[in-house]
C-alpha cells in the first residue's frame, strides 16, 4: 500500500456537471447505471490527460458508452482501483452500468444491507463501491437518483433532496425519482430502500419556510423517535440564531440503521444514524444517552453548512467540516445544558484519548500531511483537537469578530470545496488579526506543554508569571515551532475573589508565541494565586507547581467552574500517583487528608449544582492517569484508584448516603437539567458506597436496580452489582437484565458492555462466552464494540493481565474482522498500538501480537496502522 501526500493535491482534470443514478434493487444483484455530463477541468494544467474513473475491484462492469455509443474493452483500462479512458472530447456524456452484491457487502461502505434494508455509506471513498466516478469531494455535481425496488420488502425508497416523482411497474416492484438541487461531492450521496415506517415533524425556518421533517425507523423503535426529533428542531433554531444558518431544502430525513461503521452520516438531506445515535427513551436510553443523541443530531445537522454547502477540497482537509462542526455541536450542547459540564466532558476525552493518540505511533497534525488509508484519520486530534483549534480562534477573535468570520467563510465559499486555509483566511479578513503563527496548528502534531512559574515581588506590587512551552517530538517531525497559544489566566486574593486585571476584566488571555516569555501585572498589593488556563483556553498540557491547600483553595473559590474541577483532578492525581509508587515500591498505602478535606466541602456545599458535585466527586479515570504515566502500569492504576475510592467512602460515608437520598426520586421520573443533575449525583455517591462491600448498601442497589424507572438508574445499579464482589447477586441481577431487554438489540449492548468492562479476572472468560452466545455477530458493529472493544478498551486492568490472553485475544479478533469490516478491524486496534507505554515484559506481550496480524494479508486500514505502529 502507498501513502498519498497533500503536497500531490492536484485540481481535477474533469469535472462533472450532471449525475443521474438509476438503481435496479435486487435480492441477487443491484444494477447502477449513471449518465454523467462531463467536461475537462478549464482549471487543470493537465492537457489533455485521460479520464480515470475510481472503481473498487468488486463492481463488475456490464456497459460503458460515450456519448451514446458502445465502448469495447481496447477503448479503456481497467486496474483493481479504476478505469481510465484516454483520448476524450472536451464535452462528452458518460454512462455506464455496473453490477454490485450489496447483500455481500460486510464492509459497511458503499451499498449494504441492514436487516433487510439497503442503505448507503459513501463517506470518505465509498461511492466508488457503487459505481465508477470520479470519487473526490472537489467533484461537486447535481444529482438525480431513480430508485427501483420490490414494492412489498421496500415500500420506501429515499434519496437525497426532493421526490419529484413516482410510479408502479407491472412485476411488483416500484420507484420514485429523487432530485437534488444542491451541488455535492459524492461522499454525501445517500440512498435507503426498506420497510420502513415514519415520524412526520416539521420547522418553520426564521424566513417563514415550513420544513418537513421526517425520521424512519423499523416498526419496533416508533417510540424511540421523539427525542431525535425535538434535538433536530432544536438544533435548526439554534443554527439560526447563533451562526444566522436556515436549512435549504424543503424537507429533511434521518434515517435509522443498525449496522453503521460510526455514530452517523451527514448526506444531503438525507442523514443516516447508527440507531444508537438517534433512538432514545427513558425506559432504555441513559441520560448521557440522551445528551449524546441531541448532540450528534445536531453535529449531522450542523453539517448542512459545514460540510455539504461549503465542503472540503480534498481529504486532508477534513477538519474543516469535522473540528468546525465538532465545536459547534459542543457549543450547541453547551447552551441546552450546563457549559461547565459539558466542557469537562470534551476535556476529559481530549485530554485522555487525543493526547494518547499525540503521543502514539499514529501521531499527525490536525491537517495530515500524508495518509495510506483515509478511513484512518477520523480521528480524536482530526474532531476533537480539531474543534480545540477552532475554540482557540474565537477565543481570539471574541464571539462578535467569529460570527462576522463564519458569516464571511460561508458567503464566500458556499458550494465550493476549499481547505483549512480558506477557513483562517476568512477568519483574518473579517477581524484583522492576524492568524500567521497560529496556523501551526494545522500542521504540527503533538501536545505541547507549557510549564509556568511566577514571582511576587511585594516592594514593587508586581507579579510576574515565566511561561515556557515545548512540544515533544512526533513521528512526522522532530523539531516544532512555538505555537500561538492563548493563556486564559485570573489572579485570586487571600479570600479567592478575582483580581481585577484592568477595566473590569477578572480573566486575561495571555498570547504565548515565544519558546519563552515572561508576562507582568503590576499593582498586585499581595501574593495572588493564579488559576491558569482557564476553560481550558488551549490543547496543552499546563504544569505549574501547585500546592495540596492552593489546590484546595482553587477548588472551592475559581471563579472558573472548569478549573475548579480541574484543580480537584490535579489534586486526585498528585495523591494517586504518589500512592502507585507507594503500591510499586511495595509500601503500606495511606491516603492523604486534604481529598478527603475537599471532598466534605463539596458534598457539603449546597449551593453547588448538584451535576457538578458529581463531577468534582469524579476521580480521575485509569485511562487519564495512564495518560500522565511514564511507564503504565495498569493493574497499580486500578487498585490504587479502588484503594483512593473506599478510603473515601469509608471517611464520608455519612454525607454520601445522605446525597444519594437527598437526590434520589422514585417515580415520577424526568428528562430535564436538574433531574439529570441528580441523577448524576446519587449514582456517583451509590457507586463510592458500593465500594465498602457491604450487604446493606447492596440492598439499596438492588432497590434502585428492581425499582428503576428510567435505565440511567437501572444500569447505573446493574453495573455496580455486576462488578462487585457479591457472586450470587450479580449474576442474578445480569440475567434478570436479560430477560427483561432481550427484545432491544441498544440495551444488550449495554449490558454486553457491563460484563466487558467488568475488572474481575474472569472477565476475558465471559467476554469469549458472550461472544459464543448466538446473540454476537461479528458483522455488527455495535455488537463488536459493546463487548470486544469495551473489553480492549475500557478494561485496562484485565485486558492488559500479566499473561498476555488479553493481547492474544485482540489480535484473534482483528484477524478475523479484517476480512469481513477493515474499518472497524483497525479501529479496534488502537490499544495495541500504545505499546511502548508499557514495561518491558508486557511490550514484547504486544509486539508479538502486532507482528502476528503483519504476518497475515491485511487490509490497507489495518496494514497503516500496524505498520506504523511497528515502525
Ligand atoms: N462525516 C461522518 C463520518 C464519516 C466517517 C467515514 N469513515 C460523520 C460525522 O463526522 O459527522
Ligand atoms: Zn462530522
Amino acid at each position: 500500500p502507498r501513502a498519498i501526500h497533500l503536497k500531490d493535491y492536484r485540481v481535477p482534470p474533469f469535472l462533472i456537471d450532471r449525475t443521474e443514478l438509476h438503481f435496479e434493487l435486487g435480492e441477487k444483484a443491484t444494477l447502477v447505471k449513471s449518465r454523467l455530463s462531463m467536461r475537462r477541468n478549464p482549471d487543470s494544467d493537465e492537457g489533455d490527460a485521460a479520464l480515470q474513473l475510481h472503481g473498487d475491484t468488486s463492481l463488475v462492469l456490464r456497459r460503458l458508452q460515450l456519448d451514446g455509443k458502445d465502448l469495447s474493452v481496447s477503448d479503456y483500462q481497467r486496474d483493481d482501483e479504476s478505469l481510465t479512458i484516454a483520448q476524450l472530447p472536451d464535452n462528452f456524456v458518460l454512462e455506464c452500468v455496473t453490477l454490485i452484491k450489496p447483500q455481500e457487502n460486510t464492509s459497511l461502505e458503499g451499498l449494504y444491507k441492514s436487516n433487510g434494508m439497503f442503505c448507503t455509506q459513501c463517506e470518505a471513498e465509498g461511492f466508488r463501491k457503487i459505481t465508477f466516478y470520479l470519487d473526490r469531494p472537489d467533484v461537486m455535481s447535481v444529482f438525480t437518483t431513480t430508485i427501483v425496488a420490490n414494492r412489498q420488502d421496500y415500500p420506501v425508497l429515499l434519496s437525497n433532496g426532493n421526490p419529484v416523482e413516482q410510479g408502479e411497474q407491472e412485476d411488483g416492484r416500484h420507484w420514485c425519482r429523487w432530485d437534488d438541487p444542491f451541488k455535492k461531492p459524492a461522499y454525501l450521496f445517500a440512498l435507503v430502500a426498506g420497510k420502513l415506517e415514519q415520524v412526520d415533524d416539521s420547522f418553520t425556518t426564521q424566513s417563514g419556510r415550513e420544513v418537513a421533517l421526517r425520521l424512519f425507523v423499523e416498526p419496533q423503535n416508533l417510540d424511540k423517535c421523539d427525542h431525535a426529533l425535538a434535538s433536530l428542531k432544536r438544533s435548526m433554531a439554534w443554527d439560526e440564531q447563533v451562526y444566522g444558518r436556515e436549512y435549504d431544502l424543503d424537507i429533511f430525513m434521518i434515517v435509522a440503521v443498525d449496522h453503521f461503521n460510526m455514530g452517523a452520516m451527514e448526506n444531503k438531506g438525507l442523514n443516516i444514524f447508527n440507531s444508537s445515535c438517534v433512538l432514545a427513551n427513558p425506559a432504555t436510553t441513559t441520560d448521557a444517552g440522551f445528551q449524546r443523541i441531541e448532540g450528534i443530531v445536531g453535529h449531522e445537522y450542523f453539517h448542512n453548512w459545514s460540510g455539504n454547502r461549503v465542503t472540503c477540497r480534498d481529504w486532508f482537509q477534513l477538519s474543516l467540516k469535522e473540528g468546525f462542526t465538532v465545536f459547534r455541536d459542543a457549543e450547541f450542547s453547551a447552551d441546552m445544558g450546563s457549559r461547565t459540564v459539558k466542557r469537562i466532558e470534551d476535556v476529559s476525552l481530549l485530554r485522555t484519548a487525543q493526547f494518547a493518540e499525540d503521543a502514539g505511533p499514529m501521531a499527525h497534525p490536525v491537517r495530515p500531511a500524508s495518509y495510506i488509508e483515509i478511513s484512518n484519520f477520523y480521528t480524536l486530534t482530526v474532531y476533537e483537537k480539531g474543534a480545540e483549534v477552532v475554540r482557540m480562534i474565537h477565543t481570539l477573535l471574541g464571539a462578535e469578530q467569529f460570527r462576522k468570520g463564519s458569516d464571511l467563510y460561508f458567503e464566500r465559499h458556499d458550494g465550493q470545496a476549499v481547505t483549512t486555509d480558506d477557513f483562517i483566511q476568512a477568519m483574518e479578513d473579517a477581524s484583522g488579526i492576524d492568524l500567521g503563527q497560529f496556523r501551526r496548528w494545522y500542521s504540527q502534531a503533538g501536545t505541547p506543554v507549557v510549564e509556568v512559574s511566577d514571582d511576587y515581588d511585594a516592594e514593587q506590587r508586581r507579579y510576574r508569571l515565566k511561561v515556557r512551552q515545548h512540544c515533544p517530538a512526533t513521528p512526522e517531525s522532530d523539531s516544532k515551532q512555538p505555537f500561538h497559544i492563548p493563556l486564559a489566566v485570573g489572579l485570586l486574593d487571600e479570600q479567592g475573589n478575582d483580581l481585577d486585571l484592568g477595566d473590569g476584566q477578572t480573566t486575561k488571555i495571555l498570547h504565548l508565541t515565544e519558546a519563552e516569555q515572561e508576562f507582568v501585572f503590576e499593582g498586585i498589593d499581595s501574593q495572588p494565586l493564579p488559576s491558569l488556563l482557564r476553560g481550558f483556553s488551549a490543547p496543552v498540557k499546563l504544569r505549574y507547581p501547585y500546592s495540596a491547600e492552593q489546590l484546595v483553595f482553587l477548588m472551592a473559590h475559581d471563579s472558573d467552574g472548569f478549573n475548579r474541577w480541574d484543580a480537584g483532578q490535579r489534586l486526585a492525581v498528585d495523591l494517586m500517583q504518589g500512592l502507585i509508587s507507594d503500591y510499586q515500591q511495595g509500601r503500606e498505602l495511606v491516603l492523604d487528608r486534604s481529598l478527603v478535606e475537599a471532598y466534605t466541602k463539596v458534598l457539603s456545599d449546597r449551593s453547588l449544582d448538584p451535576a457538578m458535585v458529581a463531577k468534582l466527586l469524579l476521580l480521575p479515570s485509569e485511562a487519564y492517569l495512564a495518560e500522565l504515566a511514564e511507564v503504565i502500569d495498569p493493574e497499580a492504576i486500578h487498585l490504587v484508584r479502588e484503594f483512593v475510592k473506599r478510603e473515601l467512602a469509608q471517611a464520608l460515608q455519612g454525607l454520601l448516603m445522605d446525597a444519594y437520598r437527598h437526590n434520589r426520586s422514585e417515580g415520577d421520573y424526568q428528562l430535564n437539567a436538574d433531574a439529570i443533575a441528580r441523577r448524576s449525583l446519587q449514582n456517583a455517591a451509590l457507586s463510592y458506597l458500593m465500594t465498602l462491600e457491604q450487604p446493606r448498601i447492596l440492598v439499596l442497589a438492588q432497590h434502585q436496580f428492581a425499582s428503576a424507572d428510567n435505565m440511567t438508574d437501572q444500569l447505573a445499579a446493574l453495573s455496580l452489582i455486576a462488578h462487585s464482589g457479591f457472586e450470587s447477586e450479580r449474576q442474578q441481577a445480569l440475567s434478570e437484565f436479560y430477560q427483561q431487554w432481550q427484545q432491544d438489540p441498544l440495551v444488550v449492548n449495554q449490558w454486553l458492555s457491563v460484563q466487558a468492562t467488568s475488572p474481575r479476572d474472569d472477565s476475558l472468560t465471559q467476554v469469549k462466552a458472550l461472544m459464543a452466545q448466538p446473540l454476537f455477530d461479528l458483522t455488527n458493529p455495535n455488537r463488536v464494540r459493546a463487548l470486544i472493544g469495551a473489553f480492549c478498551g475500557q478494561n485496562a486492568v484485565q485486558f492488559h493481565r500479566a499473561d498476555g490472553e488479553g493481547y492474544r485475544f485482540l489480535a484473534d479478533q482483528v484477524i478475523a474482522l479484517d476480512k469481513l469490516n477493515p474499518q472497524i478491524a483497525s479501529r479496534l486496534l488502537t490499544p495495541l498500538t500504545r505499546w511502548k507505554r508499557y514495561d518491558s515484559r508486557r511490550q514484547a506481550l504486544m509486539r508479538a501480537q502486532l507482528e502476528r496480524i503483519m504476518a497475515g494479508e491485511l487490509s490497507k486500514d489495518s496494514y497503516e496502522i500496524v505498520s506504523k505502529s511497528l515502525a
